[in-house]
């Protein structure tokens, strides 16, 4: 038997895809998980008559493994990686490689990488996004840690990653975490993404009262809007027109709203506190999940908070076209944020990240694939100390002429009493960003005064304190 060029260890629905994905591109693979029955079920039905090469311990895998071993270990986050990597290691040899391609904490695998190049081995952190059919198809691929092991694993990379006009989705990201860290963002500006577009359905549905077959159609109809062409546009579109076969009720209104969130989103907000970068719509959108989760209790709530009771009296059409602004504005300060969370990141961790290039590789395969990307990508390409996405000529005027429009949106939102946190956020770091004059010089008094933390002054130089309770009339 010929030795395989690439092992996957964890056939759950993201090892099983990818390792199919692998082995379709013509490259012959081994696979191992720790449930045996699991790696049986696997070879005697998607990997029938595929070139693919089953093994049982560790030991078998490793051996049927061409040098420099490639193993990509797709097992759940945290610590069973962790355990994977220390049972591989003293089977391994100096030059192999353990690439990671699960949701791990970048600051697990910048300790990985460290641990691992220690010893000569290659360790390479990989964010995959796109889900079960990415996975299989052609997924968007944010490989970072040991380049010498990107080098050697990129010929592959670039063969199952997702294609686009300007190339496979997959870049060497950076050093250490730099993968993990990029996919975490990622996964930051998707919940902004998914939040923002629940709240133009809201309105859509609460203010304008639109149905399901018209909500299907503004949402297809956006679709085909270069500014909001995206896949999540795409399934919001299809999924109003989906009738629950049961009840022939549309199938999205039986879903109860109550919404998980899984690591990501949370570490992405925690990584913008710890760096001092501004990230409110993508904590906006954390939040919103977090507090539909306390359905019962909002029940409660809502037989005593009534809220204020309103009646649309305007032009529909029109309403609908300045909905679909503010959702475009909103989208383009989050992303603003999301792209200058990574700058900041890419300074303190070192990462030397190449936003144009990060914009690119999600143009296709993930979650957030959108046409708007390559305008992202032309923005930091054109110049890549960009301090803001949002002074990027084309972004600028996008979001001037449409702000009277997202203003008006938000002020009917506020009439109807419906929440709007992601589009409120957006608007406030807009107005945050752009003004000269803030109030913070007022916080800036209040802290001098209870705790002598000093302030600087704007007509003089120096750092003063005053004794605030002697009050100079
Ligand atoms: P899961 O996250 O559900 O993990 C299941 C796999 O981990 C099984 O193969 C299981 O083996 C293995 N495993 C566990 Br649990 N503990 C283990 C241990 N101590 N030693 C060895 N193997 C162990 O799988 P998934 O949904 O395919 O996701 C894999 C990774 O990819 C995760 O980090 C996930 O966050 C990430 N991801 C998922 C998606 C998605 O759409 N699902 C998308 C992008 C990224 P067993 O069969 O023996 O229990």
């Amino acid at each position: 038997m010929t030795k395989r060029t690439f092992g996957v260890i964890g056939l759950a629905v993201m090892g099983e895809n990818l390792a199919l994905n692998v082995e379709s591109r013509g490259f012959p693979i081994a696979v191992y998980n720790r449930t045996s029955s699991k790696t049986k079920e696997f070879m005697e039905q998607r990997a029938k008559g595929k070139d693919v090469k089953d093994a049982y311990s560790l030991e078998e895998f490793v051996q049927i493994l061409e040098r420099p071993r490639k193993v990509l270990v797709m097992v759940k986050a945290g610590n069973p990686v962790d355990k994977v990597i220390e049972q591989l290691k003293p089977l391994l040899e100096p030059g192999d490689m353990i690439i990671d391609g699960g949701n791990s904490l970048y600051e697990d695998t910048e300790r990985r990488t460290q641990e691992l190049e220690a010893t000569g081995l290659g360790f390479v952190g990989m964010g995959v996004s796109g889900g079960e059919e990415g996975a299989l198809h052609g997924p968007s691929l944010m490989p970072g840690g040991t380049e010498t092991a990107y080098k050697e694993l990129e010929p592959i990379l670039t063969k199952i990653a997702a294609q686009v006009n300007d190339g496979p989705c997959v870049t060497y990201i950076g050093p250490g975490g730099a993968g993990h860290y990029v996919k975490m963002v990622h996964n930051g500006i998707e919940y902004g993404d998914m939040q923002l577009i629940a709240e133009a359905y809201d309105l859509l549905k609460n203010v304008l009262g639109l149905d399901h077959k018209q909500l299907h159609e503004v949402f297809a109809e956006w679709n085909t809007t270069d500014e909001l062409n995206s896949f999540l546009i795409e399934i919001t579109a299809d999924i109003f027109k989906y009738v629950d076969p049961e009840t022939k009720k549309p199938l999205v209104e039986l879903i109860l709203d109550a919404a998980g969130q899984k690591g990501t989103g949370r570490w992405t907000v925690v990584s913008s506190l710890e760096l001092g970068v501004p990230i409110p719509t993508m904590y906006a959108a954390v939040n919103a999940r977090v507090i539909s989760a306390y359905k019962q209790e909002r029940l409660a709530a809502s037989e005593q908070l009534p809220g204020p009771t309103a009646k649309f009296n305007g032009d529909v059409k029109a309403f609908i076209n300045k909905i679909r602004d503010a959702l475009y504005c909103s989208k383009m300060c989050s992303y603003a944020q999301g792209m200058a969370l990574l700058s900041k990141a890419s300074e303190e961790f070192n990462y030397n990240l190449d936003l144009g290039e990060t914009a690119r590789i999600w143009k296709g395969g993930c979650i957030i694939r959108a046409g708007f990307l390559d305008k992202i990508k032309s923005a930091f390409q054109e110049n890549p100390k960009l301090p803001n996405l949002l002074l990027a000529p084309e972004f600028k005027q996008s979001i001037l002429d449409r702000q009277e429009a997202w203003r008006e949106v938000l002020m009917v939102a506020n009439q109807f009493g419906i929440p709007v946190p992601a589009f409120s956020a957006s608007l406030d770091y807009f107005d945050s960003y752009r003004r000269t004059q803030l109030p913070q010089n007022l916080t800036q008094a209040q802290r001098d005064y209870f705790g002598a933390h000093t302030y600087e002054r704007t007509d003089k130089e120096g750092v003063f304190h005053t004794e605030w309770a002697q009050v100079s009339e």
